[in-house]
């Protein structure tokens, strides 16, 4: 024990410990947190993050926090995913209390252009001939920019390391043309604005698809993404999040 702590003192001594630390085994894996309204798609992204790319049955929903700890890239990495049910809120701030408080924390915001799919019924998101119905869209459009203020409340409390907006369920909503329009939206005001209300922040927002499945069953959305696209844009967003925790000054915690 003695022996440790002269070993300690001399490492700090040489301005060593914190490069120490951070190769130590039990040293706290970095946080990064998973939200969005319900049913855009968080547990299937983090499913297809860490290998796992199935559909998920619109029934089951996830009802709290659940932390999932793991190596990824080298990265030690726990990804908390959250509840976005408007019925789960207290859940929710719990979550973001705890990850607030005294740990940094990441966020990957996940948004689907409004295709979500949890508990509402399949009258209400679809017209008789199958589409989409363009009010559920746009209804749900509403959530997401609700939930971007929600977030922006927590961040003027506990300020996030980066914020990475998941524009997911691509293969539904993806149109070849330049530039993309729902891209576009989410890096323009209203959105960005409401999420960066408290703190300016260039928006990182990229397209995701984590598995290609037919909207409720049954709206097979643009067939050509997922052969040319979908893997593309998974690779992309792993570099680009890979990237921003190798940036981050103090990869502690
Ligand atoms: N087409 C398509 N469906 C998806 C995608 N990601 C999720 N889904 C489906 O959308 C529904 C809700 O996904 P889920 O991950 O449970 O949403 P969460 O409530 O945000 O965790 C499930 O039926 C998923 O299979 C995607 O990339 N494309
Ligand atoms: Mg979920």
């Amino acid at each position: 024990m003695e022996l440790a702590n002269q070993s300690m003192k001399l490492l700090k001594e040489l301005g060593l410990w914190d490069r120490v630390v951070r190769l130590l085994p039990w040293r706290k894996p970095r946080r990064i947190l998973v939200a969005g309204p319900s049913g855009t798609g968080k547990s299937a992204l983090l499913g297809s993050l860490r290998g796992n790319a199935r559909a998920i049955d619109r029934a089951v929903r996830t009802q709290f926090a659940e932390k999932h700890e793991g190596r990824m890239h080298g990265q030690f990495l726990e990804f908390v995913d959250l509840p976005g049910q408007e019925l789960y809120g207290e859940e929710r701030h719990h979550a973001y209390r705890s990850a607030g408080q005294g740990r940094s924390f990441r966020v990957i915001n996940v948004v689907s252009d409004g295709y979500h799919e949890g508990a509402a019924d399949e009258k209400t998101a679809l017209e008789e001939n199958r589409e989409p119905r363009a009010s559920y869209l746009e209804a749900r459009r509403q959530r997401e920019l609700e939930f971007a203020s929600e977030l922006a409340n927590v961040f003027e409390l506990y300020s996030p390391k980066w914020v990475i907006t998941a524009v997911s369920k691509a293969d539904l909503w993806w149109d070849s043309s330049v530039p993309q329009p729902t891209l576009q939206r989410y890096q323009e005001a209203p959105y960005a604005e409401a999420l960066s209300r408290y703190r300016r922040t260039t928006p990182i927002v990229l397209p995701y698809c984590s598995h290609r499945k037919p909207f409720f069953g049954t709206w097979p959305g643009r067939q050509d993404y997922f052969d040319d696209k979908a893997e593309e844009h998974r690779n992309e967003f792993l570099r680009v999040m890979l990237q921003l925790l190798t940036q981050e000054e103090d990869g502690e915690e």
